[in-house]
């Protein structure tokens, strides 16, 4: 039998998530939508066969509902996830998990009392075939003991709110998830290196930055974020170790062209054509685990590690100091 969902927010990820799970994704179902403005509900839903929920903690609890995707604002996270958990439903959570530290570790622990994993993040470059190849040589040892993780993060463009905190919150975030998620340890510290800003940066926005990350075995991590570079969306992660190096993201999606004389070819303008196969691998992979009750994913101790790292990013970046991370113990 199909996975009846509940999809809550249908922003663009909400909705586009919403498209995928009716379309493309084998054995799901959405049942039910939810988001704050009424319009947009209605029109997700009449395009998925849905009904709305106006309430997002009714639609959680809906008796027709299985599972949960939540992609509603971060600051509706903590409640809706613990809903989640209380009523033993398995959810797919958009970063971040929460948006505080205290909120993100009641999740850690409200998991632990449930006795078994419910809670996926939506860390999509976990599934992205060039980060799973990137991860699996690591772990068979082809690169010898990894030494250095190098990542380049740039978008075309971004809206005016978009601060260096916010790069920090909403951009480096996955780059701290990659690090975790190659190395396979804690990251431990943050420093954030602020140079010389592009002019269209608005005023007191460090935009590029350079993010160094320590972890726990004292391996270096070090992130480009950019995000107004005119350009194009350019993700790349470069893994060096002791017997060699790889890099990913070098040639995503590009169709090399040669005309007049001349070879070039076309870059992935956004983050969903650059890891559109990300968001259906791990859709598929969540509707199948989810219909056994469980994740197959990053889980909630991935989105709390997450959460905590990039506040002390964000402090970092409001001081120039390297700032600790001190995550509390693992349940
Ligand atoms: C956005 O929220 C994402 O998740 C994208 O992957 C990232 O590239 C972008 O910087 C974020 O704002």
């Amino acid at each position: 039998r199909d996975l009846r969902i509940a999809v809550l927010g249908v922003g663009m990820m909400g909705a586009f998530h919403a498209d995928a799970l009716a379309t493309r994704t084998k054995g799901a179902r959405v049942v039910v939508v939810n988001d704050f403005a009424a319009e947009k509900a209605a029109e997700v839903a009449a395009r998925v066969g849905a009904r709305v929920v106006e309430d997002p903690i009714a639609a959680i609890n809906a008796p027709e509902v299985d599972a949960v995707l939540i992609a509603t604002p971060g600051k509706a996270h903590a409640e809706q996830v613990q809903a989640c958990l209380a009523a033993g439903k398995p959810v797919l959570c958009e970063k971040p998990l929460t948006t505080d530290e205290e909120s993100s570790y009641a999740l850690v622990q409200a998991e632990a009392a449930v006795g078994r994993p419910l809670v996926q993040l939506g860390f999509m470059r976990r599934f992205d075939a060039e980060y799973a190849a990137l991860k699996d040589l690591i772990t068979s040892g082809g690169l010898g003991n990894p030494l250095l993780v190098h990542c380049t993060h740039r978008n075309p463009a971004v809206p005016d709110f978009f601060n260096s905190e916010f790069m920090v919150r909403d951009s480096v975030v996955h780059e701290v998830d990659v690090a975790r998620f190659l190395l396979d340890e804690e990251i431990t510290s943050v420093q954030v290196l602020r140079g010389v800003a592009t002019s269209s940066a608005p005023e007191g926005t460090w935009d590029p930055m350079i993010v160094v990350f320590e972890t726990e075995s004292g391996r270096i991590v070090t992130d480009e974020i950019s995000v107004r570079t005119g350009v194009a969306y350019e993700v790349r992660t470069e893994v060096v170790g002791e017997t060699g190096s790889a890099m990913i993201g070098l040639d995503q999606s590009l169709v090399r062209t040669s005309t007049d004389g001349r070879w070039g070819g076309q870059i992935t303008p956004g983050f969903v054509e650059r890891f559109g196969q990300a968001y259906d691998t791990e859709l598929q992979r969540w509707v199948a685990a989810a219909k056994q009750g469980t994740i197959d994913g990053p889980g909630v101790w991935d989105g709390y590690a997450a959460v905590a790292v990039c506040e002390a990013g964000v402090k970092a970046v409001q001081t120039g100091e390297k700032v600790a991370v001190a995550l509390k113990a693992k349940p």
